[in-house]
């Protein structure tokens, strides 16, 4: 049986997994407590929408959260809405919190605008070429620093990432030039078929910061109120001139890769079985019902109100009139003949053909 990377517990935690504090909770008002619980709802709800549309053949290929939401909303509810997020591409809770517009399924429809969409958010466009973002969002954070701007940039990567020369030279940057950035590692175990411990012979993954002169900690990823805590304390400590972080938050992914991805074929059930044991969201909502935040009516009301949500989104997404020459604005900020000259071939097939004839050519 493979290694389970939850099991070695030296980690931050506040909520073990049957949902009871075993740690520091952060001092949050109960209506913060609600949102972080609303919007991890809402990423589980959205996930299955997403998976379910894929298969219809009304989405494009998607990469699920399920099992990872308590990372990705409890960190960035921890952040100023003007602090920077660059993400990979399975970080949806991360989107969610800053608000979910019908324009980030456009993006999994094939939309490019559904990536330009999320600046306004201050969320960087999603990364497909593994850590490929980590420089990038290094530099941003160095340029906040050199502009004397007090916002912090997080960035999303797996444990796969880490593997990436991108990695290991953003790291590096990002240590001798002391910038406000927090590299957050979602160690979900797996990069597609390939697990953690084939990934790296450390033992951690956070302490690869050691090498790099930066601080780091392990945080339970399944735990919303640890990931809140700690990344609440590194933000602060790099927007304080502290410089940056490496976060290792422990979780899993309990879905496939993508949807074009069949992890029967290289994992077994039982491993998954393990990790839905220690749920985000079943351990969160114990937490809240034993405070008296909520109860069955809050829980209905709650889910109720993300399946409204995500279906209004389905709708104004699927009603979206796309313009297929879009594809060709964003290539350069500057065209060039080339792609001048394939724009112009591609308008001609569409006045020739229609736009219904061109798309099932
Ligand atoms: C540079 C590069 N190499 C390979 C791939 C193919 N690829 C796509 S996702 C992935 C695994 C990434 O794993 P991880 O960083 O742990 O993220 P996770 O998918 O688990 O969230 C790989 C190898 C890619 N997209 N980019
Ligand atoms: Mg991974």
């Amino acid at each position: 049986m493979r290694v389970d990377h939850y099991d070695d517990a030296d980690f931050v935690r506040t909520l073990d997994a049957d949902g009871r504090v075993v740690g520091e909770v952060p001092d949050l008002t109960d209506d913060r407590l609600l949102a972080i619980y609303r919007d991890m709802r809402l990423t589980r709800h959205f996930d299955e929408r997403m998976v379910s549309l894929q298969r219809q053949g009304r989405m494009g290929t998607y990469a699920p959260a399920v099992g990872q939401e308590a990372s990705q909303v409890g960190s960035t509810h921890a952040l100023r809405e003007d602090d920077w997020i660059v993400y990979q591409y399975r970080e949806h809770g991360a989107v969610a919190v800053r608000g979910l517009s019908s324009a980030y399924l456009l993006y999994w429809m094939g939309h490019e605008h559904g990536n330009a969409a999320l600046v306004d958010d201050h969320v960087a466009p999603l990364n497909i070429t593994i850590a490929d973002q980590i420089p990038h969002a290094v530099g941003m954070a160095w340029g906040a620093k050199l502009k004397g701007d007090d916002t912090v940039v997080v960035c999303h990567f797996g444990d796969g990432a880490t593997s990436e020369g991108d990695f290991h030279e953003a790291a590096n940057f990002a240590c001798v030039f002391d910038v406000p950035c927090v590299l957050f590692c979602n160690n979900n175990g797996w990069a597609i078929s390939h697990p953690a411990e084939r990934q790296t012979a450390s033992r951690t993954f956070a302490e690869k910061a050691d090498a790099y002169g930066i601080e780091s900690v392990r945080v339970d990823g399944m735990d919303p109120l640890a990931t809140y805590r700690v990344t609440a304390e590194v933000v602060e400590r790099a927007r304080d001139g502290g410089g940056p972080t490496l976060v290792e938050a422990v979780q899993y992914r309990y879905g496939a890769h993508t949807t074009a991805d069949d992890p029967s074929a290289y994992r077994d059930e039982a491993e998954v079985e393990r990790w839905r044991e220690r749920d985000p969201l079943e351990r969160y909502e114990r937490f809240l019902r034993d405070r008296g935040l909520v109860d069955d009516t809050v829980v209905e009301e709650i889910e109720a109100e993300a399946r409204e949500t995500v279906a209004t989104l389905v709708d104004e997404a699927e009603s979206f009139e796309a313009d297929p020459t879009a594809m060709f604005d964003d290539a350069f900020a500057d065209s060039t003949a080339e792609i001048d000259a394939q724009r112009a071939a591609f308008e001609r097939r569409l006045e020739e053909h229609g736009h219904d004839a061109f798309l099932r050519e």
